[in-house]
Parts: C-alpha cells; sequence; structure tokens
C-alpha cells in the first residue's frame, strides 16, 4: 500500500521535495554570500526546539529568529498553487517557478553586491538606478555564483526525459490535489506568520508600517517575503491609494502657491548679496539646541560651534519638524521644503515623484552639487532620492577612505575632511550637502574619544550624549579651519542645523543643561529646537535672530542669499531673513508662532491640544491657538495633497 503510494507519488514527492529544498538553499546562499544572518542557530537546535514544544509544550526561545522558518513558510506559499495541477504540469510548473526563483535571487545579489540593497518595485520603476549597474553585471558576477544554476542543470533533463517516458501518467484526483494545495498553504501561512507575528509583539509593527531600510525588513521576513511584501506596498500605494485629487483641490493647491510665490516677492537687505557663491549645508545627527552656548562642570560643550556663532546668524528658536522618517524627513524639509508624511518617509514612499528641489534648482543655475554620507547607500533609499533631486554625485559608504571609526561609523571628523577634499574637485560654484552621523543614539561613542568631563551624567545616555556631541562639535571645528584654510568660508554660504531631537528621556538633565526651568512649555520647546547656524561670506548679517522658523524654511532661505528668485518655486518654506516670526509646523500638528505654542494631543482633536503663551510659557485660553492652528492643518494637507498624488509634476511642467 505504502509502496504502491510511492510508486504512484514517487515522482511528485521527489519534484516537490527537490525545488523546496534546492531553493532553500539558495536562499541560505544569497545570505552566506551577502554576509547577513539568515540562521541563528543551527539545524540541531530547531529539531530540539520543535521537539521540546511538541512533547513538552514548555515556551520555546528563539524558534522564531532568524530566516530558516519564515523562507520554508514563504516557499510552500509561493509553489502552493501547483499542486493544484496534473503531475506534468506541476513538474514543469515547479521547474519555471525554480528558475524564476533563481533569477530574482540572483539578481538581488548582485544589486546587493553593489548598492547594498534589494531590487525593489520602486526601484525597478526608476530603471535609471538599475542602469548605472548594467554596465558592472559581468564584474558583480562571482564564480561561485554558478552555484545556484547547479540543480537546474540536473532538474531540467530529468524532467524532460520523466515527462517524455510517459511516467507520471496517475493523476491525483481533482480533491486530492486541493487538499494538498491548501495543506501547503496552511503549513506555509504558519511557517510565515509565527515569525512575523512574534516579532510585532516584541518590536511592534513599526518596521512594516514605515521601513525605513529594505535590508532591515528582509532581516525579518527573507527574500520572498520581502518581496511579496514590496509588491503589495507598491501596488498598494500606487493603484489602491493613489489619490487623485479633485479639479477643486488642485485649484486651491495651484492658488495656494501662487500666493505664497507671492508673499516670498519681498526683498530684504540680505536678498542676493551671496549671489553665485558655493552653498555647504551640513545636517549634524540627532543634535539639539540646548548644548549649544552651555558649559558643564565649566567647560564648553560645543565650544567650536560658540566661537563660530560671533561670526555666523544664529536662529536659537529653530525648530525640527521631522516625522517618523527622522534623518531622511530632516534632509526632505532641507532639500525639497514640504512636510514629511504622517507616516513613514517621503524617501521610501515617494522617492519617483517630481520636487522642486536646492540641488535641482541650484543646477539649473550652473551649480556642481554633491551629497556626502559616510553610511549605506541604500539606507533611507537616498541613492534612489538623491538622484531624483538631480545631486551629481553621492559620495557614501564605500566612496570613502577609511578613518577613525566613532559612533556607528566612519568618525565625523575624517567624514567632513574627505567631503572637503572632494568639494575642492568640484567646479565652482558648487552645493555641498553634508550627513553627518557620528552623534547618532545609543550615543556610545568609542571611549577614546570621550574627552568631555560630563560630571554626574557619566555613564548614562545622556552622559554619552554630550560626550558625542562634543566630538561632532570639534569636528565642526575643523571643518570650519580648513573652508578658511582653502579659501572657501567667504566664498560659500554654509549652513548647520540639526536633523532632529536626540530621543532620550531625560527632561530634568536636559533642562538643567539649558538652564530653563522644569516647566511643560520649557520641555517642550527645548526638546523640539535644534540650532541653526548660518555664515555668509564675510560675516555678513552676523548676530543672533530669536526669530522662529523650522527646517522647511532652509531652502527659500538660501535662495533668496543667493538671489534666485522664487516666483515659480514649489516650496512651501518662508524666508528666516524677514523680520518676523514664521509659523513653524510640526508634523503632529504641534506648532508654534513665537507668540503663541500650540501642542497637540494624541486623539488630533484641536480642543484637546494645550495652547502656550510664548511670552509667559503659561497655559492660555486654547482659542488664541485656532487660527494659526488652521493655518497649520491646511499646510500640511496641502503638502501631503502634493505628495500622495505627486501634484509638483504637472505643476512644474505647466509653468
Ligand atoms: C543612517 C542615518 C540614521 O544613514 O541617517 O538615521 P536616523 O536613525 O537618525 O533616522
Ligand atoms: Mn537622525
Amino acid at each position: 500500500m505504502i509502496l504502491n503510494g510511492f510508486r504512484r507519488w514517487g515522482w511528485d514527492f521527489f519534484f516537490y521535495g527537490a525545488f523546496l529544498i534546492a531553493v532553500f538553499l539558495k536562499l541560505y546562499l544569497f545570505a552566506a554570500f551577502s554576509d547577513t544572518v539568515f540562521a541563528s542557530q543551527g539545524l540541531v537546535f530547531y529539531v530540539k526546539e520543535a521537539l521540546h514544544k511538541l512533547f513538552f509544550k514548555g515556551t520555546i526561545t528563539g524558534f522564531f529568529a532568524g530566516l530558516t522558518l519564515i523562507s520554508l513558510g514563504a516557499l510552500f506559499i509561493a509553489s502552493c498553487w501547483t499542486l493544484l495541477l496534473k503531475q506534468r504540469k506541476r513538474w514543469i510548473s515547479l521547474l519555471i517557478l525554480n528558475a524564476v526563483l533563481t533569477f530574482l535571487i540572483v539578481g538581488d545579489l548582485i544589486y546587493y553586491r553593489y548598492f547594498n540593497d534589494l531590487l525593489s518595485m520602486t526601484v525597478l520603476s526608476q530603471m535609471n538606478q538599475v542602469g548605472a549597474i548594467s554596465g558592472s553585471i559581468l564584474d558583480l558576477f562571482e564564480m561561485k555564483d554558478f552555484l545556484f544554476i547547479a540543480d537546474l542543470v540536473v532538474l531540467i533533463p530529468l524532467v524532460v526525459i520523466v515527462v517524455k517516458r510517459g511516467s507520471g501518467k496517475l493523476i491525483a484526483r481533482p480533491v486530492t490535489r486541493v487538499v494538498l494545495g491548501l495543506g501547503a498553504l496552511l503549513i506555509g501561512y504558519l511557517f510565515v506568520m509565527s515569525p512575523i507575528n512574534d516579532y510585532v509583539k516584541k518590536y511592534g509593527s513599526a518596521l512594516f508600517a514605515s521601513n525605513w531600510y529594505n535590508m532591515s525588513l528582509y532581516s525579518q521576513t527573507g527574500l520572498i517575503g520581502f518581496h511579496g511584501y514590496d509588491v503589495y506596498r507598491f501596488v498598494n500605494e500606487t493603484v489602491f491609494q493613489q489619490k487623485k485629487i479633485t479639479a477643486k483641490e488642485s485649484k486651491e493647491i495651484e492658488e495656494w502657491f501662487e500666493k505664497h510665490q507671492r508673499e516670498m516677492k519681498k526683498e530684504t537687505p540680505l536678498y542676493g548679496m551671496a549671489n553665485g557663491k558655493n552653498v555647504i549645508m551640513v545636517q549634524l545627527e540627532a543634535f539639539n539646541n540646548f548644548v549649544i552656548n552651555q558649559k558643564i562642570n565649566g567647560n564648553e560643550i560645543t565650544p567650536n560651534i560658540n566661537k563660530l556663532l560671533d561670526e555666523s546668524m544664529y536662529f536659537p528658536n529653530f525648530y525640527k519638524q521631522t516625522g517618523q522618517g527622522r534623518t531622511s524627513d530632516a534632509e526632505f524639509l532641507a532639500n525639497a521644503s514640504l512636510h514629511p508624511l504622517y507616516s513613514g518617509s517621503v524617501y521610501v514612499r515617494y522617492p519617483s515623484n517630481t520636487y522642486d528641489s536646492l540641488p535641482g534648482i541650484l543646477k539649473q543655475n550652473g551649480y556642481e552639487t554633491a551629497a556626502f554620507h559616510a553610511y549605506e547607500k541604500s539606507f533611507w533609499n537616498r541613492y534612489v532620492m538623491y538622484d531624483n533631486y538631480g545631486f551629481d554625485h553621492f559620495y557614501g559608504e564605500g566612496d570613502f577612505k577609511n578613518g577613525e571609526i566613532a559612533g556607528w561609523t566612519l568618525g565625523d571628523k575624517p567624514f567632513m575632511q574627505q567631503s572637503v577634499d572632494q568639494l575642492l574637485k568640484l567646479e565652482k560654484p558648487f552645493y555641498g550637502f553634508l550627513v553627518a552621523l557620528t552623534s547618532h543614539h545609543p550615543y556610545n561613542i568609542q571611549s577614546k574619544y570621550r574627552s568631555l568631563d560630563v560630571a554626574e551624567y557619566e555613564g548614562t545616555i545622556f552622559g554619552d550624549y554630550l560626550h558625542s556631541v562634543h566630538y561632532v562639535d570639534e569636528a565642526v571645528g575643523m571643518m570650519v579651519e580648513r573652508l578658511k584654510k582653502e579659501n572657501l568660508w567667504d566664498e560659500t554660504v554654509f549652513l548647520l542645523y540639526g536633523d532632529h531631537d536626540y530621543g532620550v528621556d531625560n527632561n530634568e538633565a536636559m533642562l538643567k543643561i539649558a538652564g530653563e526651568e522644569f516647566t511643560p512649555y520649557n520641555i517642550e520647546e527645548i526638546y523640539q529646537e535644534v540650532p541653526l547656524v548660518m555664515h555668509l561670506p564675510n560675516d555678513m548679517g552676523k548676530g543672533v535672530y530669536e526669530r522662529t522658523g523650522g527646517q522647511i524654511d532652509l531652502s527659500p532661505t538660501i535662495l533668496h542669499a543667493l538671489g534666485i528668485p522664487f516666483d515659480s518655486r514649489f516650496m512651501m518654506g518662508n524666508n528666516l531673513f524677514e523680520e518676523k516670526n514664521q509659523l513653524v509646523v510640526q508634523r503632529n500638528l504641534s506648532w508654534t508662532n513665537g507668540e503663541y505654542t500650540y501642542k497637540s494631543s494624541p486623539e488630533g482633536f484641536f480642543e484637546k491640544g494645550t495652547c502656550f503663551d510664548g511670552s509667559t510659557g503659561n497655559i492660555t485660553d486654547i482659542n488664541l491657538c485656532k487660527p494659526s492652528w488652521d493655518q497649520a492643518k491646511k499646510e500640511l494637507s496641502i503638502s501631503d495633497k502634493v505628495i500622495f498624488s505627486d501634484v509638483l509634476e504637472k505643476l512644474i511642467i505647466k509653468q
């Protein structure tokens, strides 16, 4: 009976099993060749854990970690439909499926070797990214990659022979096939969902809701799971959620920009004063304003930046406006002058839209443009977005020479120095955008770079933060010195700002350093404030500017200094040279306008928020906050519509 069954089903078992094992091994090989984690434990461990669960019903640890279970599950799901087919068709289908998945895996591997990223739908829809490596595909292919087709060399002739010979005439009844197909689907579902549920239980669903890096998604879902999710995400965003705006909305947006362009016409004494000069914009990681001009145990935390303030324009009431996209949101605010999204990062979700970006505009005005960040180019999908913005060059990990490691990667000191080396090679005028990284959470900078006496904070994350910031300050000091030495200092508009808050829940320490009273208003303000230091050629306009402003205002302000007209610009920010407080809108609908500060409630209802009087810091009548709240809401809604429906594509062409 069993023998008979095997005779009937033998080739089926063989081909299905061969498919599972072969592709599973290829997924493993992908991880091995790309040096990423596949299984945190060996096979014996999994067997032991499974038996333990089966017989002792005890809790199991680590069973779901790694990609073993989820990869197998994904293979069951990907192949369950073949079980519904008649035998010959099934074998042929399994072969084709194997070949398709092999193609995908090898494609990913080759792409990964170049970009440290996987082939996602957004990347494929922007073929120029893939095109960038088309010339070097052969170089990226390695001899060992032939292993990926080793099984096919055997399986293809075997299937041909078996099919020709006429074996496998026995065809399982439809009901058996359906049962098998559903069985495989169920197993697949369980194998895929258990590790995912386990992950979500432990860490929440942020990874899926606001994916920041394809490789981190991959490290939870495996390769097939990643592609499945990626296709779902892409189709969902481009087909189902693609919001078509109505004619009325479109008119409203156009009118908003027309009005804004009119208002921005106003000239200031600094208009065009830096005409034709270079621009260097440095975004510092997690850099709050409360460390500026402050001392700990008698020593300045940021002595170099403090010194720089004497010759620069300093905006102490400047705010971050980022959302879940953190660093990438700050970059977007600064370069595209639109608001970030409510969930996820624009860099990842809408990297193919048209944006009226600073690098793009400067390029049109004869600038050579370059972005610098000493980390993986695919992080935050930067390499896709920078290309879209119009940066001529992107120097990322791999383009920098080895140097001291501080924090995550190459320290900001060598990072900034090497960036200047590259800037010097550019055609003038140039625009250099630097994204620093050393002061990144959790701030455990290497002990040899801890030179500040942080007193009672030594050994705490707050103390670590101060150490990191102190190192970054030194890097800035060295960079400024270098620019002066290279005679670039007065040929350049130089900007320095923080990307977002430092994210540590120690308000007491923060306020103590800032020398401010412990009040709800101060906590809110100081936590959101990042420094903005702007140096114009020949110290023009130097001084302290108390007016409020935010990251979204950077590009319009720079254009103003360069004297590039704002007439047909689609940027939402304001001009910080204007002598007035600007309304600074946060993504969560909190805002400040200098006069009042509104802190939104998690539910988002206006009445549930808190309205502070800016001059006293006291809570005041909520209705006083209504007009600016309406304005803030409108701004966010315009920005969202612009991004969701790629409105600038039409508007920029139209003009
Ligand atoms: C990595 C860096 C980190 O490239 O930009 O970003 P963050 O975690 O701050 O968003
Ligand atoms: Mn950051």
